[in-house]
């Protein structure tokens, strides 16, 4: 039994201070409750930051982690959730057979009679209403080989366009905003940038909490005699805010306002970088006209930032010489999120601060593996960053599954999660296929949801390791192994991909979400053109195999990327080909960005009313190359606090548990460590509300109601704000957020 340091009181532990890329000393956390007898290579999967570590097992069961010396994205350290989380793994609650209803109640089944059942309907609903009536709701929690599976399952077996992942939930945004301004997906920074930069810009981003090993690179970097400047954007003054030069509280819904605000001072102080706008970017003029209405003073009356504060972040900005960006769910859950991580984007291109070291945006994800979900298609873009507006892409892709490319749906874009949901309700899809993610505790406005997922016409399948709020509403029920019982590739944030190697069995007889996909293609007779099996790989390494192939020559290229070569050493990041082996930090270095129309992922959108622009309209705006300036004006949020509900609710994460804690709350320390929800509110309106901290409140909205006890303060008047963690299957009868 070994824990090196005690993570719930110290969260990011001692400092290791440093300055300089690749310089961030080692710190090997560990924490195993049972001297493992041996150590298997893998990566945590509780947040993006993708830290390498080990997992060490004794006589089979996991006894516990220690972070990877070697991995450069961590260089051994560990967080909290990394520490503890694993002990989900060995919970007496796991599912360890496939369940089925029967005359209301789920009963337990075999293997054969639940993909029997799956597939029958299946079948039946392709039949009678086309693959239009079957649709899928994925997560950002899979392996990179569960979800390339599952792609070429659904765009090239059945031809659905109804497959999204909780991603969109989550940092589609970040996608989004990457193909507005850069033409397609993929992170432009690296965490090396971290190591040299002399200012870190956060918008809406608590990195302190949701990405706790990174915050420590940042401290670690602070704490030398040439910190970099810190300025966080958050009307909540977080552990992060706390530790800024600068905070600015804007309003919640402003950060368009904000930021254009941000860009009009930037240009109007001439720190802007005129020749490399003029080279590398399109769009400069209308830019400077739009922000060129959002003075200081205008912007301190929407947003409620003190016109001087703002001076001064666009002075420390522009003063800088480097800069690194992030932006996350303060941007991309808020009111107009894809145009203001464009503008996030947009600071840094017109002061020239991309393709270098110290100069990155991390358009962050959140999900261990959502990086994947995007790449490989899952979530209804297509695999390798291709265009579904884009014929000669389709036809890529038909010639390397070897299918026709009608079948291939490209004929509307791809639809989103709550589309889907609204087709379940509507009628139009009869089957829908949940897998890692429990919609009915996460998807906005429960109550519907839960009335969707249990209409009778609607076949209801969901795949997890525990009988999950959803899970208990499903008609056929997957127990599925979970990280550490299956091996996989992932790739985090900063496009580092890391390998999990199987370290130990799965319960009962759960089984991978991988052999789950291949044993559906095979009983659904899935077939190519030549009447081959469509699923041509039956391991792991080989669906690694098969995307690397699709992948080659497009922007996330891991041709150079092997099994053997993942194994043994640190995470690698992609571009990795022939030409970059050893991967590449900062893919734009060429500063040719991949807005090419024969290349792009997508022609974009209009930012204010989402209308596509067309193919047509794009060749005329002729990029070629170079990075698009979008600009947009702010909006106000469509739904304003009013006399009936006077205040501005928000939800967000705390530091010790992850999404609905099936994990987490699986982990007695970090259950202690907080044990239940709170609703945090201001010191004034607390006072006016006559509050205590501890007391008991009720917040209703027009959507729902939740009960949970007052934490006051470090929050803007008029703003309240809850961590969303807290389901139902702790106290069944208290309201959890119905
Ligand atoms: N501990 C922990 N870490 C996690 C997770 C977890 O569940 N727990 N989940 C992971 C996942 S999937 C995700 S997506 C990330 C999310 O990570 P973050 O985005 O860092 O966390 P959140 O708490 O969701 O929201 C961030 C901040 O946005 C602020 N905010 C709200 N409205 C606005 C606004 O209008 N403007 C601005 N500027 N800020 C606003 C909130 O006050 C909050 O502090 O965390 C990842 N890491
Ligand atoms: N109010 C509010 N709602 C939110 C958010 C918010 O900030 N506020 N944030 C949104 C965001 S950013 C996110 S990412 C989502 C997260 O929302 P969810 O995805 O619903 O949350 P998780 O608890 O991570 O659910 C993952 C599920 O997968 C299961 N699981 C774990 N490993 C495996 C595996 O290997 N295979 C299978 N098949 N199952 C597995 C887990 O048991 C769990 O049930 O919530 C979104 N909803
Ligand atoms: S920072 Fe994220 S990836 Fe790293 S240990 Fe913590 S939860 Fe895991
Ligand atoms: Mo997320």
């Amino acid at each position: 039994m070994l824990t090196t340091r005690d993570s719930i009181s110290n969260i990011w532990g001692d400092r290791t201070p440093f300055e300089g890329e690749n310089q961030w000393p080692v710190r090997v956390d560990q924490r195993t409750l049972e001297e493992p007898d041996r150590w298997v290579q893998s990566a945590c999967v509780l947040c993006s930051n993708g830290c390498g570590c080990d997992i060490g097992v004794k006589d089979g069961r996991i006894v516990g982690v220690r972070g990877r010396a070697q991995d450069v994205v961590n260089r051994g350290r560990l967080g909290p959730k990394g520490l503890h989380g694993w002990e989900a793994n060995n919970s007496a609650e796991r599912l360890t057979r496939p369940l089925i209803r029967r005359a209301g109640r789920l009963e337990p089944a075999s293997w054969d009679e639940a993909m029997e059942l799956i597939v029958a309907k299946a079948k039946e609903a392709h039949q009678r209403y086309s693959a239009g009536s079957i649709g899928f709701y994925t997560t950002g929690q899979l392996f990179l080989e569960e979800y390339y599976t599952l792609a070429v399952i659904g765009k090239a077996g059945l031809g659905t366009p109804h497959m999204d992942g909780n991603t969109r939930l989550c940092t589609a945004t970040a996608a989004a905003s990457l193909k507005e301004t850069f033409g397609s997906d993929g992170q432009p920074g690296s965490y090396f940038d971290v190591d040299s930069t002399d200012c870190i810009f956060m918008v809406g981003h608590n990195m302190s909490s949701t990405d706790t090993v990174l915050w420590t690179r940042v401290l670690d970097r602070r704490r030398t005699n040439n910190p970099p400047k810190l300025i966080v954007v958050d009307p909540r003054k977080t552990m992060t805010a706390k530790e800024a030069d600068l905070h600015l509280a804007p309003r919640v819904g402003t950060n368009m306002a904000l930021l254009n605000g941000l860009l009009h001072l930037l240009i109007e102080g001439n720190y802007i970088d005129q020749d490399f706008i003029d080279r590398h970017t399109i769009g400069f003029a209308t830019l400077k006209q739009t922000v060129a209405e959002y003075p200081p003073e205008r912007v301190e009356k929407i947003c409620g930032v003190a016109a001087a504060d703002l001076r001064r972040a666009a002075e420390m900005i522009g003063t800088s010489k480097m800069l690194l960006s992030t932006c996350l769910q303060g941007v991309y859950q808020s009111n107009q999120a894809t145009a203001a991580a464009v503008q996030v984007n947009n600071i840094n291109l017109v002061l020239g601060r991309i393709g270098r070291p110290g100069c990155g945006i991390l358009q962050m994800n959140g999900q261990p593996t959502a990086q994947n979900t995007r790449e490989t298609g899952a979530d209804g873009d297509l695999p390798g960053f291709r265009n579904w507006d884009n014929i000669k892409h389709i036809e890529e892709l038909a010639r390397l599954w070897n299918v026709e490319p009608a079948i291939i749906p490209h004929w509307t874009p791809p639809t989103h999660a709550l589309q889907i949901f609204r087709y379940c309700e509507t009628g139009s899809i009869r089957m829908l296929w949940i897998q890692c993610t429990n919609p009915a505790v996460s998807l906005p406005n429960l109550g519907r949801i839960r009335n969707i997922l249990q209409k009778p016409e609607l076949f209801v399948v969901v795949q997890d390791a525990f009988l999950t709020e959803t899970a208990q509403l499903a008609d056929v029920v997957l127990p599925a192994a979970m990280w550490g019982e299956k091996t996989g590739t992932f790739t985090n944030v900063d496009r580092t991909v890391h390998i999990s190697h199987k370290a130990v069995e799965p319960p009962g007889e759960a089984r991978s979400d991988f052999e789950i996909f291949l044993d559906f293609a095979r009983r659904m007779g899935l077939k190519d053109k030549d009447g081959a099996p469509l699923i041509k790989w039956t391991t792991p390494e080989e669906a690694f195999e098969a995307w690397k192939k699709c992948t080659a020559g497009r922007p996330c290229d891991y041709t150079g990327l092997s099994y053997a070569k993942l194994t043994g050493g640190s995470g690698i990041s992609w571009r990795c080909n022939a030409e970059y082996p050893e991967g590449m930090h900062h893919p734009y270095q060429s500063l040719v960005f991949p807005t090419d129309p024969d290349y792009c992922e997508s022609y974009g959108h209009d930012l204010i009313t989402g209308g596509m622009v067309s193919p047509e309209e794009y060749r005329a705006m002729n990029p070629a190359g170079r990075a698009i300036l979008k600009a947009t004006h702010y909006m106000p949020p469509f739904e304003q606090p009013d006399e009936e509900y006077p205040f501005f609710l928000t939800t967000g994460r705390q530091v010790y548990h992850f999404h609905t804690r099936t994990k987490t709350g699986r982990s007695q320390p970090l259950v202690d460590a907080a044990p239940d929800d709170y609703v945090q509110i201001s010191g004034q309106d607390a006072q006016r509300l006559t509050l205590s901290e501890g007391d008991w409140v009720r917040l209703t909205s027009r959507r729902g109601m939740l009960e949970a006890r007052a934490k006051i303060g470090d929050i803007g008047a008029g703003e309240i704000f809850v961590p969303f963690h807290y389901g139902y299957w702790d106290d069944p009868d208290r309201s959890g957020g119905q």
